[in-house]
């Protein structure tokens, strides 16, 4: 391996500090998620406690929602500082999707971009080919491109959401704004007082308000940002009554900062994650979402104000590094302020937990014929990118020893059967395995083996851990990809392809 350079390895992971360096490679630094710095980036303070926006709402109507997605650059407020950000028509985050099982989406999407862009619908079952889910597809900067999307009749409710994917750029796409949430509804709706759409994402602003250039070492380890934010503000203010049920739909947009989330003195309970769906709501105290993860959350609210957090969660650390650094001071960052105040206004009859239990049942792939059993190893390894040509210094990210190309093709499955696929991670980090189209099944997840039926379109792989999940290739035919969605991993190339025929 190369020796890490000492300018590399004073721009770490977010924190804008200097790490320990002994002697150019003796480097080392934690991966956990930093605590949100008091003032950042020219040393203005994020401003808090603003009331909670919510980024506008277009609906489906008679099956069908076309609409039209600009993406440009554009001036906006970013946890209350001017951003000079990257907007789908002029907002981070983008507009929110309303759609229902069978309709049809049209969105044209205008590249204002200076950089290719593309557009995919993360965790939609929808076909990968043609003008549909193809992440294969690029749309040049000044050019448009007219995606169709028809969701299946039995399309799996819940919280799901739309980002570029165009190899190479993803990361820094999104981590300067270009996302935003599909809701797919549920066939009957839950009565709730509340519904909140809640996304979180970071970034990190220069003293000028532009996004913040990462270093090659904050690829490698994937990048987090300085500002944590709640729908592009920090530490908005959530207002409620007591007893009222809220529904927060909580998708983790970070590029690569895991949201392990408290919401301490509240009852929360949980209806699903990606388009799983619990077969009754579970109380939870804590949630963790990786990159790309999604819960769907009901929230009876007590009187009293409390703190939803974002607590540091340890995805491990780079391979080759000696030592260890100092263990940093402090724990959590607010992501929000829950404020309950006034009195009971909520007619308990409307909002009995009975009227969420309802739950279509979800087929069990453990009792299935398996078709194929394959493994597929993530790994960090020393040794240059590509040959070394430009990227020198950059650790290599494979999955079962190849960076991403897409000439090939990784992995050939015959269309409708079922498969296990044995996901082992070989590195000291953490990677979420993010499987495009087909939702998998949670069978052993480092050595717990699944009590219920679990469906995750991201599934976290421990540091030297493994998952094993099932995976029912119905529906569509074609290419598409799985990937680490550590968004800079991705880039750099921890991604193969599939091919469903
Ligand atoms: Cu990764």
């Amino acid at each position: 391996m190369r020796q890490i350079s000492r300018r590399d390895a004073l721009i770490v992971g977010g924190l804008g500090t200097a790490a320990t360096v002994a002697g150019a490679a003796g480097l080392w630094w934690s991966l956990t998620s930093p605590q949100q710095p008091a003032g950042v980036g020219g040393g203005a303070a994020p401003v808090q406690g603003a009331e909670l926006r919510g980024p506008a709402e277009l609906r489906s109507a008679d099956g069908l929602l076309q609409l039209t997605l600009d993406a440009a650059p554009g001036g906006v407020e970013l946890g209350g500082r001017r951003a000079s950000a990257l907007c789908y028509n002029g907002t981070v985050p983008g507009p929110t999707l309303r759609l229902r099982p069978g309709d049809e989406l049209s969105v044209r999407l205008e590249n204002g971009l200076t950089a290719p862009t593309n557009l995919h619908l993360h965790g939609m079952h929808v076909s990968p080919e043609a003008d549909a889910d193809n992440v294969f597809r690029t749309v040049l900067p000044g050019q448009g491109f007219d995606y169709r999307y028809r969701l299946p009749p039995d399309h799996p409710p819940g919280v799901y959401w739309y980002h570029p994917h165009h190899h190479g750029m993803v990361a820094d796409q999104i981590f300067a704004g270009l996302f935003g949430a599909i809701i797919v509804e549920d066939p009957e709706a839950i009565p709730v007082s509340t519904e909140r759409v809640l996304l979180v994402s970071d970034t990190t602003l220069d003293s000028a308000g532009n996004i913040a250039a990462v270093s090659p070492m904050e690829r490698m380890a994937g990048r987090e940002g300085e500002l944590l934010l709640l729908n592009g503000q920090s530490n908005p203010l959530l207002t409620s009554a007591p007893g009222a049920r809220e529904r927060w739909r909580i998708i983790n947009t970070c590029v690569a900062r895991y949201a392990r989330l408290r919401l301490d003195g509240q009852q929360l309970q949980l209806l699903g994650m990606d388009s799983g769906r619990s077969p009754e709501p579970e109380t939870v105290d804590e949630l963790l979402l990786a990159p790309g993860n999604r819960a769907d959350l009901l929230v009876t609210a007590a009187a009293g104000e409390a703190v939803l957090q974002a607590l540091r969660y340890d995805r491990g650390a780079m391979p080759g590094m000696m030592g260890r650094g100092p263990v940093r001071a402090g724990g959590a960052s607010a992501l929000a302020t829950f404020r309950v105040i006034g009195s009971t206004a909520i007619p308990t009859d409307a909002v009995t937990p009975g009227a969420a239990t309802s739950r279509p049942a979800q087929e069990d792939l453990r009792t299935a014929a398996v078709a194929a059993r394959r493994q597929l190893v993530l790994s960090m390894g020393a040794g240059l990118r590509g040959g070394g040509g430009g990227m020198g210094g950059m650790m290599r990210f494979t999955i079962n020893g190849r960076e991403y190309s897409e000439a090939r093709t990784d992995t050939t499955v015959t269309a409708g059967t079922v498969e296990e696929w044995a996901l082992v991670n070989t590195s000291p980090m953490d990677h979420p395995f993010h499987l495009h189209v087909w939702p998998m099944q949670l069978i052993d997840d480092n050595g717990r083996a699944a009590g219920s039926v679990v469906m995750r379109d991201v599934v976290n792989v421990p540091a030297n851990g493994r998952a094993t999940v099932r995976i029912a290739f119905r529906d569509f035919s074609g290419r598409s990809v799985y990937h680490c969605h550590i968004l800079d991993h991705e880039d750099l190339g921890m991604m193969g392809v599939i091919e469903v025929r």
